[in-house]
């Protein structure tokens, strides 16, 4: 399969729905233009394609969860606008163009983030396909969990705190696990959760979303250390100029990208239980490997 186009296709149906949604304003504009500024700036919208993905393999039509899925592009979203803030990574430049707050200033910086994240939950109940409350309220819980104090926030305070620490071993797995696969893992179980699928099915979207999570993780730390700034959108060598814990400084290059791989290998043993279904799953966990932005 085009694994490629595959993706690009899915995007294209996340890329819609967010644009329909947001192309009514609202007051003041300027919070308008500063949310949709971060939101249309050429994201890759890898985790609600996940969130589609892992519906689909469960015989379920994407086009009926797509505000569910899509709901996690505004969590990404605001977690980028936070995390490029001053108090924060103080980042001025993200996906080639300069950061939302060194655009419309931290205040509404600030806002526009913490309007993505509120929204992203008025958007999750959002129910046009049809999906059954108990489903819905499980979804809700779920990303809540895997977004907040139990997942990504406790991630990147963890990495805030470690900034400058020796390289740790477990810190680092608690950064990356928290800060990045957690978020990955809410969007993979997002379609076995709305599939109402059972217990079983979930804990292999659980698994396979963790692993997923953290190559995604490791290959971003490999990216920022070799990455072609053109295509990462990001100068390189940050992680390094914050001293940051990252794959790289605790293994070296090599045993990170072996890392990756085994990770990747796991990933796909695990899924392969769901048969044909599977494919596109599989598809994307090699894919991931090979990415360059
Ligand atoms: C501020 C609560 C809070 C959390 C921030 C996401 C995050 C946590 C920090 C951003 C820095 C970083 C490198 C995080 C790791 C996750 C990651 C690889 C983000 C970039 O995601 P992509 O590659 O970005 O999906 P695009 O631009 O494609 O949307």
């Amino acid at each position: 399969m085009d694994i490629k186009r595959y993706l690009e296709e899915k995007k294209g149906l996340v890329d819609s729905y967010l644009e329909r949604y947001f192309s009514s304003k609202i007051m003041p504009e300027i919070l308008h233009s500063a949310m949709t500024y971060s939101l249309f700036a050429g994201g890759k919208r890898i985790r609600p394609v996940f969130s589609l993905i892992s519906y689909e393999s469960l015989g379920g039509d994407p086009l009926r969860i797509l505000p569910q899925a899509s709901s996690l592009e505004l969590i990404h979203t605001y977690s980028l606008i936070h995390d490029d803030l001053p108090a924060m990574d103080n980042d001025d430049m993200r996906r080639g163009r300069p950061t939302n707050h060194r655009v419309y200033g931290e205040a509404m910086a600030i806002l526009a983030g913490d309007g993505l994240l509120t929204e992203a939950f008025h958007m999750l109940t959002t129910n046009e396909g049809g999906l059954s409350d108990k489903a819905l309220l499980r979804a809700v819980r779920d990303i809540a969990q895997k977004a907040g104090i139990y997942g990504m926030v406790a991630g990147q305070a963890q990495d805030i705190l470690s900034e400058n620490s020796e390289p740790d071993k477990d810190i680092l797995e608690f950064i990356h696990s928290h800060k990045t696969a957690a978020l990955i893992t809410a969007s993979l179980r997002l379609g076995p959760i709305l599939a109402e699928s059972d217990d079983n099915i979930l804990s292999l979207f659980t698994a396979y979303g963790n692993n997923i999570g953290m190559v995604f993780q490791i290959v971003d730390d490999i990216l920022d250390l070799t990455g072609d700034p053109s295509k990462t959108g990001k100068s390189s060598g940050s992680d390094e100029r914050k001293k940051k814990l990252t794959y790289p400084r605790v293994y070296g290059i090599e045993r990170s990208r072996q890392k990756a791989r085994e990770l990747v290998e796991e990933a796909i043993e695990l899924i392969s239980t769901l048969g044909e279904g599977a494919k596109p799953l599989k598809e994307v966990a090699l894919y991931l490997l090979k990415r360059s932005s």
